[in-house]
């Protein structure tokens, strides 16, 4: 079974590899379309958070407390740009710095992000294709009372605390999908939307010109995981966001962003009260432990998640 996985950070990347995990058994291939918008240069490197998240995930070398950077890190580049007078506000570690040398080495020489992740990809030994939503640049600017935000910058050096007013894709309007992921997306039999933040993970992807038109042409069913239980983010500002831009912060709220380009929403048994709004918008539901605990949880919702897209395949006669 092929399928592609549309994913931000920490939890795209946990159910990307569940996902990995189950289509390993009876020889599927998974493609994961990641997020670029979180994107952003630092010290002449250019840092590419939720792909290279992502990408240590499927390599089993992620830091499992944080769910980003690297197991067992260590910070004395980041100790030394301090003695320099540098502000060390966002934590790259030693060992993730070799992964933006490469990368900046690559880029800087003409390649695109596509190519060089698939090289870093392959050198760390990852089963699934790893694929940048786009190979031109787009930054996500968070719009806040203090004035315009790049993404990191009120992700992680304002930690979140500013009121959000709006969210702008810089670059949206130029970017594309790039071919490798017109090819997973359209060649898929299942597209699963993981449970990322709906605004500001899956939102650049899904704002590229043609995404939306990619995914209904598609003739595979298509499913998203809520990343909302009981009315709260599972990770990140997610929740906050939605409220402040006048979305419901529930499983419902995510679905109607969805409206209209998923065929399932997966969702925790907690919000199971919520099965038929989210049906009134035309969608099925199924209603489980969408909390990933750890790994074992990973590969049990990524079974559930593809064995419910499976029935809706079916109920929908070969949709095309
Ligand atoms: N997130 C943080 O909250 N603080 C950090 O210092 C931080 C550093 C970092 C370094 C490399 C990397 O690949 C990810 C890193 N992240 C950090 C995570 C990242 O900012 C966010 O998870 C995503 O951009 C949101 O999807």
């Amino acid at each position: 079974m092929k399928v592609a996985a549309l994913a931000g950070g920490v939890g795209g990347a946990r159910l990307a590899a569940g996902l990995e995990d189950s289509l390993q058994i009876g020889g599927g291939e998974l493609s994961v379309v990641v997020n670029t918008a979180d994107d952003f240069d630092l010290w002449g490197l250019r840092i590419c958070p939720d792909l290279d998240t992502v990408m240590y995930t499927l390599a089993g070398l992620e830091n499992p407390d944080t769910g980003w950077g690297l197991a067992g890190e260590t910070f004395a580049t980041l100790e030394m740009l301090a003695s320099y007078g540098e502000d060390p506000w966002f934590l790259l570690g030693d060992r993730d710095l070799a992964t933006h040398l490469l990368r900046a080495e690559r880029l800087w020489g003409g390649a695109a992000l596509t190519e060089v992740t698939a090289d870093l990809a392959r050198r760390l030994g990852l089963r699934s294709q790893l694929l940048p939503m786009s190979d031109e640049p787009v930054g996500t600017v968070i719009h806040t009372p203090e004035g315009p935000l790049e993404f990191q910058e009120y992700f992680v050096r304002r930690g979140q605390r500013d009121a959000v007013l709006a969210v702008e894709f810089r670059g949206i309007g130029e970017a594309r999908p790039t071919a490798a992921v017109r090819e997973a997306v359209s060649g898929a039999e299942a597209v699963v939307l993981c449970p990322s933040n709906p605004l500001v993970s899956l939102g650049p992807i899904l704002a590229l010109p043609g995404m939306r038109e990619l995914l209904s042409e598609a003739s595979a069913p298509k499913v998203a995981v809520s990343p909302i239980v009981g009315g709260r983010a599972l990770k990140g500002p997610a929740d906050r966001m939605l409220y402040s831009l006048g979305h419901e912060v529930s499983a419902t709220g995510v679905a109607r962003i969805y409206g209209g380009l998923v065929d399932g929403m997966v969702i925790d048994r907690a919000d199971r009260d919520e099965r038929p709004a989210i049906e009134d918008l035309g969608m099925e539901v199924l209603a489980t432990d969408a909390v990933m605990h750890g790994p074992p949880d990973r590969a049990r919702l990524a079974e559930e998640v593809l064995g419910f897209a499976a029935t809706l395949g079916r109920a929908e006669g070969g949709r095309g």
